[in-house]
């Protein structure tokens, strides 16, 4: 809860000035975002594979705490079954070295041919099953390396054409899909929760669960709704033409905000996938605000795309980047809610009445003060300005390290 005038006292990680990642700041990468070889739709890769190794070996060196992956990041489709265990133990080995965790884990519904048309709501029915068995196993991984939460991101669940896909019928088949997962979670004592990731298009032309809010409303429909939260990605909104933070705050408010996926984006565009703070700025700064007053305690995971540009250099400085900009954007956070001045503002733009609970004592209340309504000044109300433009040049100026 909060009175509207968050205080810096409510920063859980308050040291400012320290601008080197700790395993404490909960930093975590997925392994195929550094270990993205730089393959887009219009040219080849431009950098060798990544050792999974490797990765856990240089995150750690920087200041990580956890890394993720798809189960084809670690077993690569083709893997034998007796090559399993060996490719797994090894990784392993490295988790122990470095003392970095897995606290995701997710699987790769979008990559091989046959999901071209989906995977959990594909129109053929023996690419669902097999849908189904692919993520029972990669749930098995996730639990085997101790993961706490699993992201599902329907990657091409959707369509580009309106008669190819009934949309009641595939949400019919998703809420069955995503039933049966969570019947297997419960049953074998797994430990894991769902964080469903919304995108609105790309892959596909549109996808199913395009947003924060649509996600949020089919966990609702769900058989056991508190196994399933969702997982944003700062992109995927703004692809959408959305405000990220607005988003993730009514995921927080809805206890749902599981995991979260940082990165940067240029509004509405391609999937850009930047590195954290690149892109929108000030989108990025209300978001480690919120992040860091609003109750958010789970990995602070980084899903970019350090740019086919790079050479392995420029992909260690982007993740290094990621981090550094986190870290900078909450030490300038921390500042603008330490300073006095922003409280006056908080309070002259009126934040603290908007804690007030509006009719406390009730209906029958609020329905016999003359003072509500028939004697209410809504001319005066409608005169008096908000002073908000004074609030927010106080943010710019602590965001651009003016104060
Ligand atoms: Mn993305």
């Amino acid at each position: 809860m909060t009175d509207g005038i968050t205080r810096p006292a409510e920063h859980p990680a308050a040291p400012a000035g320290s601008l080197g990642p700790t395993p404490d700041d909960r930093f975590s990468f997925g392994l195929w975002t550094v270990g993205w070889q730089g393959r887009d739709p219009f040219g080849d890769a431009t950098r060798p594979p990544l050792d999974p190794v490797e990765t856990v070996e240089r995150l750690a060196a920087l200041g990580a705490y956890g890394v993720t992956l798809h189960d084809d990041d670690l077993l690569p489709p083709g893997t034998p079954e007796t090559g399993r265990p060996a490719r797994i133990e090894r990784f392993r080995a490295a988790l122990d070295r470095t003392g970095l965790v897995v606290p995701m884990a997710t699987v790769n519904l979008f990559t091989h041919p046959v999901f071209k048309d989906g995977a959990f709501t594909a129109n053929d029915l023996g690419v669902r099953r097999y849908a189904l068995r692919k993520t029972l196993r990669a749930l098995d991984l996730a639990a085997s390396l101790g993961a706490r939460t699993f992201v599902v991101w329907g990657g091409r669940e959707g369509a580009e054409s309106g008669a190819a896909k009934d949309v009641r019928l595939a949400l019919d088949r998703l809420k069955e899909a995503f039933d049966l997962l969570g019947e297997y979670v419960a049953e074998q004592g797994l430990g894991l929760r769902f964080a469903i990731e919304p995108k609105p298009n790309e892959p596909r032309g549109d996808l199913l669960l395009p947003t924060v809010g649509h996600a949020l409303a089919f966990i609702e429909r769900l058989e056991r709704p508190a196994l399933y939260g969702v997982n944003p990605e700062v992109g995927h909104e703004q692809m959408a033409g959305l405000n990220v933070p607005h988003a993730v705050a009514q995921a927080l408010w809805s206890g749902k905000l599981f995991h979260i996926d940082l990165n940067g984006q240029n509004g509405v565009k391609y999937d850009q996938d930047l590195r954290f703070g690149s892109g929108d700025l000030r989108s990025a700064f209300w978001l480690v605000d919120l992040l860091e007053t609003g109750g958010y305690d789970g990995p602070r995971h980084f899903d970019f795309k350090p740019p086919r540009t790079e050479d392995a250099d420029g992909v260690w400085a982007s993740a290094a980047g990621c981090m550094r900009n986190y870290l900078i954007l909450r030490e300038r956070s921390l500042a603008f809610r330490d300073d006095p001045r922003v409280r006056e503002a908080l309070r002259a733009a009126r934040l603290d009445e908007l804690a007030l609970a509006t009719a406390p004592g009730g209906l029958s209340e609020l329905l016999a003060d003359r003072t509500a309504f028939e004697e209410f000044d809504a001319r005066a109300a409608g005169e008096r300005g908000m002073a908000f433009e004074a609030l927010d040049q106080l943010a710019l100026d602590h965001l651009l390290g003016l104060r």
